[in-house]
């Protein structure tokens, strides 16, 4: 019997332990984590996230209007699950100037927008000087909209053309405007996989480093990892372990990611015969995982581009808290196949969440609050 008077029907005995945790508030080792992964007493699994989610948040679910911005899709790094990447000069190829990205955004200028996430390829020609003078155009042009850029693999390729240390990238753009790095390019640390999906990427010690700079920059950021290729749980559960200690010495993440793999047009697809989209269940049960391990992150982010929003709304019972935004046009997720639309509308996701039971938050790339909408009662939902 747990506060609330209620206790679920545990149907796997090593849940008891777990449960006694969750409920008392203390840490889960990596054992317990792995307990986590293999139970098939799936109702509890979700009662525990739960349980964590709604003592962090109650109802409250965050999004954000955001637009997603590629300026580029040349990159020289080869990752094998990346469908999005293309070679100079090939006819799929784009490459904006300054004034090409600056008109992108006005064409998808919506009321209300506040955040702009632009990640994208390593382009081997581009000199250092285009990156802080887009955040500063940016800044200049639209201002209150909020530039989250720069994944820590983008970082890293800046640091190797500018020849600057990465503290000192971080440093300059954060200068020119930059305000949070999302979280992209982490995929799995283990050396085993990533040597298989990611081998020319910024190692995983080294994605580590470059958020713990930007954390002391007072630069926050977010993680992710790619799942459901050719790790293990083993790796999935020792990715997190390493954000997890990342994050007690700094406590710089908003929010973790896990981000489904998308099985199209891509090396690890034809290679490895790696064909299958996640399973719902696996996506929830990661997303739960994750929510109970990561107990020093606020968030867990269910990335409706990957699982679909209907997914994605009743991961709002396994420990999600924030569901992304409106993006409006997608490209990386799409490029692999992903068959969710480009973008969804802010109405859609208020409705979304309402339907769910659940607070809807609109906040912005900061997580301040912007607007609280109201919850809906069970008769009057969708
Ligand atoms: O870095 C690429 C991944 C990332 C595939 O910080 C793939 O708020 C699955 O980082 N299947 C870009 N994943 C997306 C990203 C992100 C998404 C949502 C929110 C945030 C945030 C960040 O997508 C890449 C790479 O890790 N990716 N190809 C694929 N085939």
């Amino acid at each position: 019997m747990n506060a609330a008077g209620y206790t679920p029907t545990v149907r796997d005995e090593r849940l008891w332990p777990i449960l006694e945790k969750v409920e008392a508030g203390r840490r889960l080792s990596f054992e317990e984590g792995m307990v986590l992964y293999q139970t098939p007493d799936y109702p509890t699994l979700m009662w525990l996230a739960n349980r964590v989610r709604e003592r962090k948040h109650g109802h409250k679910t965050y999004f954000v209007h955001s637009l997603r911005l590629e300026f580029t899709n040349i990159c020289y790094v080869g990752c094998t699950f990346c469908a999005f990447a293309a070679k100079k000069g090939e006819a799929r190829a784009w490459d904006y100037s300054v004034e090409e990205v600056v008109a992108k955004v006005r064409e998808k200028w919506e009321p209300g927008l506040t955040e702009l996430h632009m990640s994208s390829g390593h382009h081997p020609t581009r000199p250092w000087s285009y990156y802080p003078e887009l955040v500063r155009t940016l800044n200049e042009t639209f201002p209150g909209l909020q530039v989250k850029a720069f994944t820590a693999a983008e970082i890293e390729h800046l640091s190797k053309i500018s020849k600057k240390p990465t503290l000192e990238v971080l440093r300059e753009l954060k200068e020119a405007g930059l305000k949070a790095l999302p979280g992209g390019g982490a995929e799995i640390f283990a050396e085993r996989v990533r040597k298989q999906i990611a081998k020319n990427k910024v190692k995983a010690e080294k994605w580590l480093q470059i958020h713990r700079e930007a954390h002391s920059l007072g630069l926050r950021t977010n993680a992710t990892m790619l799942y459901g290729h050719i790790e293990t749980l083993e790796e999935r559960l020792d990715h997190m372990d390493r954000l997890r200690r990342l994050q007690d010495e700094t406590g710089g993440f908003y929010s973790f990611i896990p981000l489904a793999f998308q099985p199209d047009a891509n090396a690890l697809a034809f290679n490895l015969g790696k064909t299958e989209f996640t399973t719902g269940l696996d996506d929830l049960r990661n997303l739960a995982v994750a929510r109970l391990y990561l107990d020093n992150f606020d968030h867990i982010k269910g990335y409706w581009v990957m699982i679909s929003s209907d997914l994605v709304q009743v991961s709002l019972d396994w420990g999600v808290s924030d569901i992304d935004g409106t993006l409006i046009e997608e490209h990386i997720a799409h490029a692999a196949g992903a068959t969710s639309p480009l973008g969804l509308s802010r109405q859609r996701l208020v409705q979304l969440i309402q339907a769910a039971g659940r607070v809807p938050v609109e906040r912005d790339a900061l997580y301040n609050e912007l607007r609280v909408y109201p919850a809906v009662p069970v008769g009057a939902r969708a």
